[in-house]
C-alpha cells in the first residue's frame, strides 16, 4: 500500500488532499521535526533530502510535491484532478511549479532563513521580508488565476490541495487573505470539501 510521510501544517497536506480525493488507500506516517526526525537515518533512507512529503509508492519512493500531486491525478483518472489535454496539463504543472520553487521558498525564509545564511542580522533581515514576498505570490495568483470556482477554472485539480495548502501559512507569515477576496473563497470552498476536511483532521 502507499504511505505518505508527512508532517501536520507541512505541504505534505496537499497530497493527503489530493489522496483522499481520489479516495486511493493509504498509510500515514508522521515524521517529528520537534525531534528533528527528519534528519534521522531511517527517514533519511527514505528521503535522503530530509524533507516532507515522501510517497513510498508500489514502484517505489516518489519527492517533490509537484510530482507527487500528478502521480496521484494520472493513478486515479477516474477522480478527474488533472487537466486532459497538454496544455491544460502544462497549466497545472506551471502553477505547481510556481507554488513549490516560489512560493514555498518565500514562506521557507521564515522558519528556515538559516538554510541561507549564519549571519543572525541575515537571518532577521529575510524573515523581514516574507510578509512582503508572501502577498507579492499571493497579489499575482488572485490577479492570473482563480478566474472560476477552482484555481485553474471549473475544473477542480490537485492545483487547489496545493494552493489551499501553502495559503494556510499565510497568517502566520504576516499576511491577512481578506485582501484577496478570491483567495478567500477559494479558501472557504475548500474547507467545504469532504475530503479537504478528512486530510484536516
Ligand atoms: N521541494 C520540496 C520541499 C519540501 C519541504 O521543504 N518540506 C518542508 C515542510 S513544508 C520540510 O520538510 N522541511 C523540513 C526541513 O527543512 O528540515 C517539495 O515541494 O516537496
Amino acid at each position: 500500500m502507499t504511505t505518505l510521510y508527512y508532517t501536520p501544517g507541512s505541504c505534505a497536506l496537499a497530497v493527503r488532499i489530493a489522496l483522499e480525493e481520489a479516495q486511493l488507500p493509504y498509510r500515514l506516517e508522521r515524521v517529528d521535526f520537534a525531534s528533528a526526525q527528519q534528519r534521522s537515518s531511517d527517514y533519511l533512507a527514505i528521503n535522503p533530502k530530509g524533507r516532507v512529503p515522501a510517497l513510498v509508492t508500489p514502484e517505489g519512493v516518489l519527492t517533490e510535491t509537484p510530482a507527487l500531486l500528478a502521480y496521484v491525478a494520472q493513478t486515479c483518472p477516474r477522480a478527474q484532478l488533472a487537466p486532459v489535454t497538454p496544455f491544460g496539463l502544462a497549466r497545472m504543472q506551471e502553477l505547481n511549479s510556481y507554488l513549490a520553487s516560489t512560493v514555498h521558498v518565500a514562506h521557507a525564509h521564515r522558519l528556515r532563513a538559516s538554510r541561507w545564511a549564519d549571519d543572525p542580522e541575515a537571518i532577521a533581515a529575510m524573515q523581514r521580508k516574507v510578509s512582503a514576498n508572501m502577498s507579492d505570490c499571493f497579489a499575482y495568483l488572485e490577479t492570473h488565476y482563480l478566474q472560476d470556482c477552482w484555481v485553474l477554472g471549473e475544473q477542480f485539480t490537485v492545483s487547489d490541495a496545493y494552493l489551499f495548502t501553502v495559503a494556510t501559512w499565510l497568517k502566520n507569515d504576516g499576511v491577512d487573505i481578506a485582501q484577496f477576496p478570491r483567495m478567500q473563497a477559494h479558501h472557504q470552498r475548500m474547507l467545504a470539501r469532504p475530503a479537504v476536511q478528512r486530510a484536516m483532521a
